[in-house]
């Protein structure tokens, strides 16, 4: 067991507070509009469902994470930051944050890659892959909390293990499908598992 096991952690909804940060900005930004609870929130896309509530809040939902300081200012999500520099520190075991920025390229991955070197140190830059395809990233391991994780290549070598987020905790996955409650599931004999 000396090959290493290669892991890859999503950013937002897994480290980074992205639902949190979007309801707090949201409600400053627009106080008078509708908004929808964590409780309530259904399916990966904040947008979709700020659009079923009423057309144009698709469109303010998006100003949001649109804006400066967004993605610099999300706390990070309980116990991830430790997870992620303890599971670096152990032998054979290789962490990269995989991350898809958004479109509007003017603050996100500037901010994305800020927010990994405040958090984790400059050194920790080197594990940072931005891509919006991850199924192009070759791991063993991909922990994300979105439910459908699509792109070019159909039979990417990760396997994908559910991170529970609000938006995906009432979803019944796939029998063969795992899932981490929280940084404070046993994500050590996921890995384990995944060892050769
Ligand atoms: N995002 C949107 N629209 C939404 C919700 C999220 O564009 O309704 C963005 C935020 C992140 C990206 O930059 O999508 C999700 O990236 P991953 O968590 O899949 O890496």
């Amino acid at each position: 067991s000396d090959k290493s096991l290669r892991v890859l952690v999503d950013m937002d909804g897994v480290l980074a507070d992205f639902e949190g940060g979007f309801l707090k900005k949201y409600r400053t930004r627009y106080p008078e509009e509708p908004y929808i609870t964590l409780n309530d929130r259904r399916g990966f896309w904040v947008s979709t469902q700020y659009g079923q509530l009423r057309s144009d809040l698709c469109e303010k939902a998006i100003s949001i994470w649109e804006s400066k300081d967004f993605f610099m200012e999300l706390d990070p999500l309980p116990g991830g930051v430790e997870a992620v520099k303890e599971m670096a520190k152990m032998d054979n075991t290789e962490v990269f944050i995989c991350t898809s920025p958004i479109k509007h390229y003017k603050h996100c991955p500037y901010e994305k890659y800020a927010w990994i070197e405040k958090y984790f140190g400059h050194d920790f830059l080197e594990q940072v892959i931005l891509t919006r395809d991850k199924t192009l990233i070759t791991g063993d391991v991909l922990i994300d909390d979105k439910p459908d994780i699509l792109g070019v290549e159909p039979k990417p070598t990760w396997e994908h293990v559910l991170f529970t987020a609000c938006h995906n905790k009432h979803l019944s996955v796939s029998p063969s499908q795992r899932r981490l409650l929280s940084w404070y599931d046993d994500w050590r004999s996921i890995l384990d598992s995944k060892r050769k």
